[in-house]
């Protein structure tokens, strides 16, 4: 074989073996993207999940925060905020109080919040100024009375309304665990349906 043959046999040959690896490759390739895909999606849904959960948890501290303060300068809780607003309509601002001093209370010295949160959870719909969290206290007795007297005690409401019912059950779990006694029937923090109430008074 003379030189010319010889690389052009050795020319030829890697062309050819290249060609059967970059097909391999390729095949390779997209046979780990497929496994990797099966590992890492759920996890990153798992992720973002646990970031919105996380981001629940905060908002829930600095309204609670907020409450303590606005009770530390006026000597009240804020009044439920369905005091000003009513289902369905336009201009609904949830947790007013905390912003401004809609209700006339002397010694208000707030804002006691930068802004009211979003629930990261809460899916908007035409028509719906809701942002999945509202300010609860003097409302109807129920869900939120929670140490039996008889009287609704101030908390923060959250709706999972869009979600499922083992979504949500798997939400408040982790806040519950987190936040307050790891059952989501009792204690400050509780599962009603699809809302959630964390009582700011403990
Ligand atoms: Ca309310
Ligand atoms: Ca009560
Ligand atoms: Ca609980």
């Amino acid at each position: 074989m003379g030189r010319d043959e010889l690389s052009r046999f050795f020319f030829y040959s890697e062309v050819n073996v290249r060609r059967g690896f970059t097909l391999i490759e390729l095949i390779v390739v997209i046979a780990i993207i497929a496994v990797l895909g099966a590992i890492i999606a759920p996890n990153a849904f798992k992720a973002i999940e646990k970031a919105k959960i996380a981001k629940i948890e905060e908002d829930l501290k600095a309204i609670k925060t907020g409450a303590l303060a606005y009770y530390a300068d006026t000597g009240i809780f804020p009044v439920d905020d369905d005091t000003y607003v009513h289902s369905g309509t336009a201009g609904r601002r949830r947790g007013i109080d905390f912003l401004e001093n809609k209700a006339g209370v002397a010694a208000w010295d707030g804002p006691y919040l930068e802004g009211w949160p979003r629930n990261p959870f809460w899916v908007t719909t035409a028509g719906d100024y809701e942002e999945g969290y509202q300010w609860e206290g003097d409302g109807p007795t129920g869900a939120m009375d929670f140490n039996g007297d008889g009287l609704p005690d101030p908390c923060v409401e959250m709706g999972f309304v869009s979600l499922s019912d083992a979504s949500i059950q798997y939400i408040c779990r982790i806040i519950d665990s987190h936040m307050d006694d790891g059952n989501v029937l009792t204690g400050n923090f509780r599962l009603s349906g699809r809302w959630a109430d964390y009582r700011v008074v403990q």
